[in-house]
């Protein structure tokens, strides 16, 4: 039930289609589940009107999908950007159904948002808008109903607006949101969650295969420069890797020298940057003060802006890898390629990908929905621990993430095993895509049955 004009929602069913049909071949009365799941279960639309610091009131749309209950209270962060539309939120909150599955923990899907674009607005202006925003937003959520966080353009800051107004409107403290701050409910760990759980996942395909020893010198490109990005580069440097790229909406840094990328230092000054809403360019001026570490290419993705690359690790924005960016991949030597962000690589280049891994001669490729799946893993820790009015220790959730991370991975290599074994040449490795994809559909699709949503 695709609408012609949502292009992102139809590109993600396109590829759950495509990755379910050995699936469906020996199980055709799932195909019922596929059509049933695709539409959801309720969609909010709101307009949300704000004052700015002019005094002149602005107006935006906002909108919550609540695409999935069967496995628990829609689940599924907020985000705030020029381009949000339905298309987008329906492809975030189909994703977001099969993901929640995977980690294991009992969350539905859902996803929303609003076209206000932060950039350029007062701290002033920003808590008008969360405000006004859960003004509306506040009627259809609820800890045991659907449990919103951040997205792109929504962190700490916003999460904690969104909070106090929530408070305020109904005179009630309780986990509606997640990524709070730590004083108030917030989880250890929710923020490093995401870029964390990436690496531990890519750990785990890096056991696996026979190319790449470990993180140890391994040739990292990241996209992004926000809180996926930020914590996935730290964990890299933690682990040895040499991050050789970080990006924006305006453009790639590189670093000069293959044998030295960012360090811990460099990501903290972005992720001060980052905060003010500031492009990168602020901090390859200082960049270039400081011996020229890097070299900063204007409106460019890192693709293909590195001869010698390792592992790529898009963590900015959906399609954000093309499938010509793909092939540049393999001939740069990439081994490894791993989503943080959600459909960060388009159909074409999921294609150049899954054809080179059958041939044994590609990139094994890691879909966002397992290997980003940490974020929200941990969101539902969080409301774990809302629920039982207790903190567990930075330590304690690291070592749950680190779990879930591995349980993923198993799941998504083990039934995309069973499922892209037939076509498997000599030395190729089973379709993550395949496998995760599966996997989640199977475990949503029997709770579905089960409680009466097709038959
Ligand atoms: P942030 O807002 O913190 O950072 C987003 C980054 O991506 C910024 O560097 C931004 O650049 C860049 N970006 C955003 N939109 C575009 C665009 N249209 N073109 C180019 N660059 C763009 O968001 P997150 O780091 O939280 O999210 C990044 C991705 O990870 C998203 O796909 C999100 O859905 C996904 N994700 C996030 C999780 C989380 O826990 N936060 C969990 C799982 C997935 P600029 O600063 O110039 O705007
Ligand atoms: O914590 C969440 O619910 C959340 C927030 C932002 C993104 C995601 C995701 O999985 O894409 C989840």
């Amino acid at each position: 039930m695709v609408l012609p004009s949502e292009p992102e929602f139809e590109q993600v069913l396109k590829e759950i289609t495509t990755t379910l049909q050995p699936f469906l071949k020996r199980n055709p009365e799932y195909q019922r589940a596929l059509d049933v799941v695709q539409i959801p279960e309720r969609v909010i639309q709101f307009r949300v009107t704000w004052e700015d610091d002019k005094g002149k009131v602005q107006v935006n749309r906002g909108y919550r999908v609540q695409f999935n209950s069967a496995i628990g209270p829609y689940k599924g962060g907020l985000r705030l950007h020029p381009s949000v539309n339905l298309s987008i939120l329906k492809f975030l909150g189909f994703e977001q159904i099969f993901k929640n599955a995977l980690t294991g923990l009992n969350m539905g899907g859902g996803k929303g948002g609003s076209d206000f674009d932060p950039k350029g607005k007062s701290d002033n202006e920003i808590r008008k808008f969360c405000y006004a925003f859960m003004g509306e937003l506040s009627r259809h959520i609820g800890q045991d109903t659907d449990v919103p966080a951040g997205d792109i353009g929504v962190g700490g800051r916003e999460v904690a607006y969104l909070f106090g107004a929530y408070k305020k409107i109904r005179n009630e403290w309780s986990g509606i949101l997640t990524g709070k701050g730590g004083d108030f409910g917030g989880s250890y760990i929710r923020p490093e969650a995401t870029g964390y759980g990436l690496i531990y996942y890519v750990a785990k395909m890096l056991e696996t295969q026979k190319e790449l020893a470990s993180f140890k010198g391994a040739r990292v490109l990241v996209s992004g420069s926000g809180n996926v990005a930020q914590y996935a580069a730290l964990k890299l440097i933690e682990l040895g890797a040499i991050v050789l790229s970080l990006s924006d909406s305006t453009g790639a840094l590189i670093a000069r020298n293959e044998h030295e990328g960012f360090t811990t230092r460099d990501i903290e000054q972005i992720a001060e940057i980052k905060l003010k809403h500031q492009s990168l360019t602020s901090f390859n001026i200082q960049a270039n003060a400081n011996e020229s570490r890097f070299v900063w290419h204007a409106g460019a993705r890192p693709w293909t802006l590195v001869q010698n690359v390792d592992i790529a690790l898009p963590c900015a924005t959906q399609n954000e890898v093309s499938g010509e960016e793909a092939t540049a991949l393999i001939a740069s030597g990439t081994k490894l390629v791993a989503e943080g962000s959600n459909m960060g690589c388009t159909l074409e280049a999921i294609e150049v990908f899954e054809v080179g891994r059958r041939t044994g001669k590609g990139i094994w490729y890691a879909p966002g929905k397992a290997s980003n799946c940490g974020g929200v893993a941990v969101s539902g820790l969080e409301m774990a621990q809302n629920s039982a009015r207790l903190k567990w220790t930075p330590e304690e959730v690291d070592n749950k993430l680190k779990n879930i991370m591995e349980t993923a991975y198993a799941n998504s290599y083990e039934v995309g095993k069973q499922y892209s074994s037939e076509n498997l040449g000599e030395g190729a490795l089973p379709s993550l895509v395949v496998g995760a994809n599966i996997a989640g559909f199977v475990k949503v699709a029997d709770a579905m049955r089960a409680q009466g949503d097709w038959w």
